[in-house]
């Protein structure tokens, strides 16, 4: 990032990424998840599925997810995550965007039990969507697309500064699954 936080794009870092992301939108226990947004439950405009370790329950948006025990592409993918950033994770949360009208709001992975300066890696398949950072004081934006088969590796004190969001664009019509490793605090 250009001040208060960092980032890094590693573009082709999955094997057969084709190939996972068939495995990916056909085995995981894909739900569309209700949030909380000023006091009103909403359908999360995107399909999620949380797995990890056993205790590595996470809550956003009003929501409390309960791992489901780790399956083979998410456990492979993860090792190159750890490789990557040099780092662990305990759990994974995946989303599938099932064409452009899916999107993420504004937000930070910032939850009490990611503890502080947490590092995320976030694996992308399918569709490139562009990944909008904006800064919280200055307003500062940056934009990433990221494409098939990267991982975005985000640490430092970017949760803290910055936050991000997937916008909707009619320009997409095919899926994109993407990861976002973490480690939570047990
Ligand atoms: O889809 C993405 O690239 C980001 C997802 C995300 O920000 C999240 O799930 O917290």
């Amino acid at each position: 990032m250009p001040y208060d936080g960092e980032i890094d794009l590693f573009e082709d870092a999955v094997d057969s990424p084709d190939t996972r992301l068939v495995q990916l939108i056909e085995g995981l226990a894909w739900a569309q998840q209700q949030i909380v947004v000023f006091n009103r439950l909403h359908n999360e405009p995107r399909l999620s599925a949380w797995y990890g370790d056993p205790d590595c329950s996470y809550t956003y948006s009003g929501i409390t997810l309960i791992p489901k025990p780790w399956v083979e592409p998410l456990h492979t993918i993860k090792k190159a995550c750890e490789e990557l950033s040099g780092t662990s994770f305990n759990s994974v949360l995946a989303n599938l965007y099932r064409d452009g009208n899916d999107s993420m709001g504004w937000h930070a992975d910032n939850e009490p039990e990611l503890g502080p300066n947490p590092t995320i890696a976030s694996v992308s398949f399918g569709a490139e969507r562009r990944f909008d950072l904006r800064h919280r004081i200055s307003n500062e934006k940056v934009q990433i697309v990221l494409p098939h088969g990267s991982i975005l590796v985000m640490s430092g004190e970017t949760q803290s500064h910055w936050m991000h969001a997937i916008a909707k664009t009619k320009k997409v019509r095919e899926p994109r699954v993407n990861l976002t490793y973490r480690m939570i605090q047990i």
